[in-house]
């Protein structure tokens, strides 16, 4: 997708507004940060998309704290042990409604066991790819998909759920997604990547501001959505998000030490087996995979466990907290620090390309902190046993 030369213009100025704005925009909701490690425009260390720079001010918003919120919020919607079956619209389906909600979740089981999580051959050592380390993981179930905007939405119409970007007000945009009218209320970039623009009314239903809508995207991966939204959303539907763990070995499917769930190369057989960049990144994306943004979250194939999109698509936020130091040893389903500042995130997403941000792999990961969201991250969720609309429901059990 070409970057339009007004766009250009207006995100070289942003940069130069940035500066001031850092330290004067009080009311600004969206932190300018310095890059993180692996950040584009960080000296030497290893280039990105940026978007693990994209961070709120903490001290902005008299909000309780983003996991007191989830806390409180599911309190208010967390009535009962058959929320979830309630929350999944089986009453409406029941009762022969139609069903307006394209649901595409089913969960795939995953046997679990020993696995090589990490590398030895770090692309990005900031990023603590490294070491490579025995892993074992529990049985566990996992979205085949990325939750879709027609999940979350029934998730939000049920629940009258408001996301952090909401409720904040705004979230990241990739610039060149923005209309040109959404680029006139522009007042700052972020300076460590500039293509990243935050936009008053960009939220999961508007993601590329408030001019824009879902219209031939349910079937997309929600974006826009913070750790804590996700976390809520999983509670809602009787589930949790995955271990930075349990995500690697689902991801890598089974193929001990290659990049991809596929193995090693980026286009087997001549395809595209996954959303990612083609062209000069933040210039043009080509989209000769099929995509310039997001892809159905049904697109593309699935990996050896019947997973899609681990790779590529949209980031996926994942229940650990950030660290780049990893024990060497053998661990037994580990579950990363007690506490931290940033959660970790993996796959990559369509923004990705190897000359910025060669992150779709299954080694890779990346981190922002809960209460941020950006247009390229989601999220799918894991459970130890199937929800019971889940196992009750058999014939539909792709509802969730
Ligand atoms: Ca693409
Ligand atoms: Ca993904």
């Amino acid at each position: 997708m070409p970057l339009r030369g007004a766009g250009r213009v207006a995100v070289c100025t942003l940069v130069s507004l940035a500066c001031l704005a850092v330290t004067g925009a009080a009311e600004d909701t969206c932190a300018l940060t310095s890059a993180g490690p692996g950040d584009e425009g960080a000296g030497s260390a290893p280039p990105s998309c940026g978007c693990g720079a994209l961070k709120r001010k903490a001290k902005e918003k008299s909000l309780q704290s983003p996991l007191e919120k989830t806390v409180t919020m599911l309190e208010e919607i967390m009535q009962g042990e058959d929320a979830a079956l309630a929350a999944a619209g089986s009453e409406e389906l029941a009762a022969g409604a139609p069903n307006v909600y394209p649901r595409t979740n089913d969960m795939v089981s995953l046997e679990g066991g020993e696995f090589t999580m990490g590398t030895d051959e770090p692309v990005f050592v900031a990023d603590g790819e490294g070491p490579a380390r025995r892993v074992r993981v529990r049985q566990f179930h996992l979205d085949v998909h990325e939750v879709s905007n027609a999940e979350f939405e029934l998730f939000c119409n049920k629940t009258n759920y408001r996301t952090e970007a909401e409720s904040f007000g705004d979230s990241f945009v990739f610039d060149p997604l923005v209309s040109e009218e959404t680029r006139k209320t522009l007042t700052q970039a972020v300076a460590a990547a500039p293509w990243w623009v935050p936009v008053k009314g960009a939220d999961w239903r508007h993601p590329e501001g408030p001019d824009s809508d879902l219209e031939g995207r349910m079937d997309h991966p929600v974006v826009h959505v913070s750790w804590n939204d996700a976390v809520a959303y999983c509670k809602w539907a009787g589930k949790r998000l995955p271990t930075e763990a349990e995500w690697e070995y689902a991801c890598r499917s089974g193929l001990e030490g290659r990049f991809y769930p596929w193995g090693n190369k980026l286009n087997p057989h001549g395809e595209h087996w996954m959303n990612i960049w083609q062209g000069n990144f933040p210039a043009e994306d080509t989209g000769e995979d099929g995509y310039k943004a997001t892809a159905p979250v049904t697109a593309f194939k699935p990996n050896s466990f019947g997973l899609k999109n681990m790779v590529g698509n949209v980031w996926e936020w994942t229940e650990d907290w950030w660290a780049i130091k990893h024990s060497p040893s053998l661990q037994e389903d580990p579950v990363g620090p007690e506490t931290g500042t940033d959660k970790v995130k993996k796959g990559g997403s369509y923004m990705c390309h190897k000359s910025y941000c060669f992150r779709y792999r299954c080694a890779a990961r990346s981190q922002n902190t809960p209460d941020s969201a950006a247009g390229n991250l989601g999220f799918r969720c894991a459970s130890d046993v199937l929800p019971s609309v889940v196992k009750n429901n058999v014939a539909r059990k792709d509802e969730l």
